[in-house]
């Protein structure tokens, strides 16, 4: 590991023009890493551009640089670039910038800074720990190797990084390395109730109805003692919340007891349901259902996308 943060150094000190991506759909640790990233750039007086197909969610931008991201690719110009930083992808379609990638130049190198499991290789150095509990934690061990400083707007984004790819520290992801650095990033000054504050209470009373629809829609599959819920569209575009505040619901309902997993799916605006899976039990790894169905993720928490219709017939959800 400590090779490749001093080869990912070198690649970066070399760089004359950066463009930094992270994945659609930006969560915590998504926004927190990019940002993180930026900061250390300017630490070190890079020029770079960050990129995101989609907008920071609106919970997210006490971050600071989050204002920076630019979301229309149409604003980029990737030939421009001889370097680009990957954070937190997982995988090369989740950078969304797949042929962008798949064409470079010679002299165009990426950099890949992750804790998601492998998938594709896409970058020509990785910085990847699995064991991580989130991509800021592996920023967190970068910029103690590469001997770079310590801030309080670094400390602010690594912190939210964690808290958030953790559910404050509930996860079995949380090591003790975790807890180590999160207490070492609130002594370089970082803000932990304004984030949790900023992160989590944050909910409207539309969000809350359609988790309590969610919980509601809760049924057992007593063989694999999988429990399951599904929103359908016409719940979600019916309750008056952001498509945001539906992150966190699998979290929340993975702390059942004796089950083996959840998992929790809910019907996209164009059809097709997003899976989320979530476990809190050492010898399950739900990514592998998960990379079955073509998605990703972690041992205890990953997602998939599936193109079907799932209709109730006398209170049991069937595939058609
Ligand atoms: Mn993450």
């Amino acid at each position: 590991m400590a090779k490749n943060f001093r080869l990912a150094f070198e690649q970066i000190k070399k760089a004359n023009n950066i463009l930094l991506v992270t994945h659609a759909k930006p969560d915590g640790d998504a926004v927190s890493s990019i940002c993180a990233m930026m900061l250390i750039l300017e630490q070190i007086g890079k020029n770079y551009t960050a990129y995101c197909k989609d907008p920071a969610p609106k919970q997210f931008l006490f971050l600071p640089r989050s204002e920076k991201i630019i979301t229309n690719k149409k604003d980029i110009k990737f030939s421009d670039f001889d370097t680009i930083i990957s954070l937190d992808c997982g995988s090369l379609s989740r950078t969304t910038l797949i042929e962008e990638i798949k064409t470079k130049k010679a002299y165009q190198k990426v950099i890949e800074f992750d804790h998601h499991i492998k998938i594709d290789n896409f970058s020509e150095i990785e910085v990847r720990d699995p064991v991580a509990a989130s991509t800021t934690e592996v920023l967190y061990h970068f910029i103690k190797t590469v001997n770079l400083r310590f801030n309080k707007n670094i400390a602010n984004c690594i912190l939210t990084g964690i808290l958030t790819d953790t559910a404050n520290f509930l996860y079995p992801s949380t090591s003790e390395n975790t807890i180590q650095i999160a207490s070492d990033m609130l002594i370089y000054g970082a803000k932990f109730p304004q984030i949790t504050e900023e992160a989590y209470r944050n909910k409207s009373i539309g969000a809350m109805k359609l988790w309590g629809k969610a919980i509601e829609n809760l049924q057992i599959n007593p063989k694999y003692k999988i429990a399951y819920t599904i929103l359908k569209d016409e719940d979600i575009s019916t309750c008056d919340c952001d498509e945001e505040e539906l992150e966190g619901i699998a979290g929340f309902m993975g702390n059942m007891d004796n089950i083996n997993a959840l998992l929790f799916l809910r019907e996209t605006k164009n059809g097709g349901y997003k899976g989320s899976m979530r476990t809190s039990l050492d010898e399950i790894d739900v990514s592998r259902l998960a990379n079955k169905l073509g998605g990703g993720g972690h041992k205890k928490a990953s997602g998939f996308f599936i193109d079907v219709n799932i209709e109730k017939e006398n209170n049991r959800w069937l595939i058609k």
